[in-house]
């Protein structure tokens, strides 16, 4: 789904004396990204393993856009229940009341969930916020006069208020995808909703993912994991994550001195992930990668959800949202690693004509976790276990 003129003219014009660089970038941004060879359905070979060329694009790149993973019957569950957390989002920061008046999504939750942010703002770039990674401040263009004062860009530990997501979670193909990049034995990182409704979506600064490992020897290009990034509505130049291909095997990349080096915050060799609705990308969290405002028409939800090598995330002390400051011992990834084989419990009775993937680490044994549509369990909190690295 390419952006439509309407949107990328609309962009533009919050770059002021830059309208014109910005919509050359936006063009051929997408020109480029179209042009990779990076994308294509989830293939398999002969013996059913990953086919290596996506593989090997994947490692290149450090992305890969899979085609047409999600129907049409589980974009519509995942649409109605984002039409479901959007009514039951509180009224404002801090409110316990959604607009009907109904306890707010979240408010019992231990865990951290919603992130706020001013429209079309840029919350975290330039900030010290999640250890300083995101280095600059992207322009924030301005919002309608009737914008509210802030919106929920993010929703963090989306498996707890969506059981389409969690179904999602469970998609054989995607976890089969986990399973050749990170080993049979990988482990869950978290789930997330961005949110980038036009007018209004805030921009998410160019950035690495990633805390841990940087100055680890052994570090290397998948060291600190990747993400799924499944769109419900597609994504666009204007409204869609851009990377900067191959940046995911540079170890840390100063983002001030490529900025400086662009002369704007277009930075050069960047692309966009586009996308159809249905459409998943595995992204490296080591990509250099970002997203501007949504100055445009069309609205992005991306379904995000990482998965890690086991080896990355065992023994490891790491402060995540939550910050627990403890280490990521077998029991607690064990735990955590339940939501796998339950998610994909969930999905074999929403779509039974799909053959179930197996977790290997939680098969078939009395302790597996089984989805029972008539008393689902309660996740509330689930992502207080989240695997930040
Ligand atoms: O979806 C976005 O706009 C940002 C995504 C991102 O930064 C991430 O997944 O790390």
């Amino acid at each position: 789904m390419s952006s439509s003129i309407a949107s990328i003219d609309a962009c533009a014009a919050h770059y002021g004396a830059d309208e014109q660089a910005m919509r050359d970038y936006l063009l051929a941004g997408e020109e480029k990204a179209l042009a990779m060879g990076n994308r294509g359905p989830v293939r398999f070979d002969d013996d059913g393993n990953v086919h290596p060329d996506i593989l090997s694009a994947y490692d290149r790149y450090g992305f890969y856009v899979f085609t047409g993973v999600l129907a049409e019957d589980e974009l519509a569950d995942l649409r109605a229940d984002l039409e479901d957390i959007q009514d039951r989002l509180p009224t404002a920061r801090g409110a316990k009341t959604d607009r009907a008046g109904r306890p707010a999504l979240s408010t019992g939750c231990k865990s951290k969930t919603l992130q706020w942010a001013r429209p079309l703002s840029d919350p975290l770039g330039g900030t010290k916020l999640l250890d300083g990674r995101h280095q600059v401040k992207l322009h924030e263009p301005s919002a309608a006069s009737d914008a509210p004062a802030e919106v929920v860009y993010v929703i963090l530990g989306s498996l707890q208020f969506s059981d389409a997501c969690l179904r999602t979670y469970g998609h054989p193909d995607l976890l089969r995808v986990a399973a050749a990049v990170n080993g049979d034995d990988f482990v869950p990182f978290n789930d997330v909703l961005f949110i980038k409704d036009p007018g209004l979506g805030a921009a998410v600064s160019w950035h690495q993912d990633g805390i841990t490992h940087w100055d680890n020897p052994a570090l290397d290009g998948g060291t600190h994991g990747f993400n799924f990034m499944a769109q419900v509505y597609g994504s666009t130049a204007v409204n869609g994550v851009w990377v900067v291909p191959g940046t995911h095997k540079m170890g840390k990349v100063d983002i001030t001195q490529l900025v400086a080096a662009a002369g704007s915050e277009r930075l050069q060799d960047a692309v966009p992930l586009i996308c159809n609705p249905g459409d998943v990308v595995i992204c490296n969290r080591q990509l250099v990668h970002g997203s501007f405002a949504n100055t445009g028409f069309e609205r992005r939800v991306t379904v995000n959800f990482g998965f890690h090598r086991r080896a990355s995330v065992e023994g490891v002390t790491a402060n995540g949202m939550n910050g627990e400051g403890k280490s990521y011992d077998a029991d607690w990834i064990s735990k955590r690693s339940r939501m796998i084989p339950l998610a994909v419990s969930a999905r074999s009775q929403r779509f039974d004509d799909q053959s179930p993937y197996t977790y290997a680490p939680l098969s078939d044994t009395e302790d597996t976790p089984r989805w029972d549509n008539h008393n689902p369990p309660d996740l509330t909190d689930y992502n207080l276990l989240d695997l930040y690295i």
